[in-house]
């Protein structure tokens, strides 16, 4: 299914007038409006493949109807979302949840949606049917060789099929880790899934990164193995010049500083890319901006004012991604929600008044610090946001459009009520 584009103009035309109105106070509010636009128009974030069906706990799944049933109906879906906002140009695989059968055909069809493959990643936290060898105590870090040396083929495997889609990342998320107190020797883990990486990274393509992902706990509830971001950056510096922490927002322990890791691993020339959501608990992969949408501004506060001073592209520097998993609502709707919460954070953080908080911190004046952040947080930057997906050709309220032209009673239409899509 794809969206034509007279709908979208003919529903921009029925708000315009209001939309006009609130975008005209922004203006006479914000000093750097029409910069911020601009940097909002050349801002896109991934899409994961795996968020666009309905996800599940280990308790169980409730799918909705019209999900995708294949790679090329997910890409649609992706098609979809960025044909209303204009900010969701690229797509990000799992392999195998993904097997682009014929790269070629995949690759014309995203092109068709105006989509580019982001990271691909791997899977090594699950036994896949035709798998010789199990990784129940680990992969990269298994104390059997032969099990390592599966783990990176696979690795190896996702990267070929990575460059056949044109895509220039990997991200390599471990359960690795342990359950009980003694169960593994930590040194021995580390450098078993140092060197796994080690002959990873030696397969990369010089222009691709390798983005290590790190989770303080899950599946494994006593040790994991890349815990945290000191533990994935000293592998990453080990590794080399392409390799590079991702930060999960949901992979942390409760009340982590996560903007103070941020700022860290971007001064240290090691901050890959992001997986965006949000949590209460753990990784409760929750829209993003739904819970901590202060914690979201306070990133993107770190990310614009750390990549400026590196001068860095806010746009391609870093990889920026959603992980997200939907149990109860449209998964469609909540990744436009998720998109719209992070475009909202990046333009509160543009809109800082950064020569004011510099002199505020360098007089130890914590009020005014305070006030000036607050002041970018609580002003209403949501006509920028909308401006920018005008100006890009999207709609101006994507979710009502969505709502208004019966997208989903359509995909249901198309591809049945019980269509269950790949993924956790
Ligand atoms: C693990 O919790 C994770 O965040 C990794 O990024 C995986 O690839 C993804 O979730 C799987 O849903
Ligand atoms: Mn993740
Ligand atoms: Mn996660």
């Amino acid at each position: 299914m794809q969206l034509e584009k007279y709908k979208i103009q003919s529903h921009n035309e029925d708000v315009l007038a209001g939309h006009q109105r609130k975008l005209a106070y922004t203006l006479s509010e914000v000093e750097n409006a029409e910069n911020i636009i601009q940097k909002l128009v050349d801002f896109q974030i991934a899409i994961p493949s795996w968020a666009l069906g309905t996800g599940g706990t280990r308790f169980g799944r409730f799918s909705g109807g019209g999900e995708p049933r294949s790679l090329e109906e997910k890409i649609e879906d992706v098609g979809l979302l960025h044909s209303l906002n204009q900010a969701s140009g690229a797509i990000s695989l799992h392999i195998p949840w993904d097997i682009p059968q014929n790269a070629q055909a995949i690759k014309v069809l995203a092109a068709q949606h105006g989509l580019k493959f982001d990271a691909v990643n791997s899977n090594t936290f699950q036994d896949q049917a035709n798998q010789e060898y199990s990784y129940k105590f680990g992969s990269l870090q298994n104390v059997n060789k032969a099990i390592r040396k599966q783990a990176i083929d696979h690795n190896i495997e996702v990267i070929k099929q990575g460059i056949e889609l044109g895509s220039e990342s990997l991200t390599v998320w471990l359960s690795d880790g342990s359950c009980f107190p003694g169960q593994l020797n930590f040194r021995k883990a580390y450098q078993n899934t140092l060197e796994s990486l080690e002959e990873i990274y030696a397969a990369l393509p010089d222009n691709w990164k390798l983005f290590l992902e790190y989770k303080c706990a899950e599946p494994n509830f006593y040790s994991t193995t890349v815990g945290d971001w000191g533990q994935s950056y000293s592998y990453v510096k080990k590794l080399g010049d392409k390799a590079f922490t991702l930060v999960d927002l949901g992979h942390h322990l409760p009340n982590a500083n996560i903007e103070q890791i941020v700022s860290l691993l971007l001064m240290e020339g090691k901050l890959g890319g992001f997986h965006f959501n949000d949590s209460k608990y753990g990784d409760d992969d929750l829209t993003a901006g739904a819970l901590k949408p202060y914690q979201l501004f306070l990133i993107f506060n770190e990310l614009v004012e750390g990549m400026d001073a590196r001068g860095m592209n806010h746009a391609t520097d870093l990889g920026w991604m959603i992980d997200a998993s939907h149990n109860v609502k449209d998964p469609l709707e909540d990744l436009l929600q998720s998109v719209e919460a992070i475009m909202t954070a990046y333009a509160q953080a543009l809109s800082v008044d950064k020569k004011a908080l510099e002199i505020a911190q360098e007089e130890n004046d914590v009020v005014r610090c305070q006030e000036i952040l607050q002041d970018a947080f609580r002003t209403d930057v949501r006509a920028l946001v909308a401006e920018a997906r005008l100006r890009a050709g999207g709609a101006l309220n994507p979710i009502a459009l969505y709502r208004n032209l019966k997208i989903r009673e359509n995909l249901i239409q198309e591809r049945g009520l019980k269509a269950v899509s790949t993924g956790l």
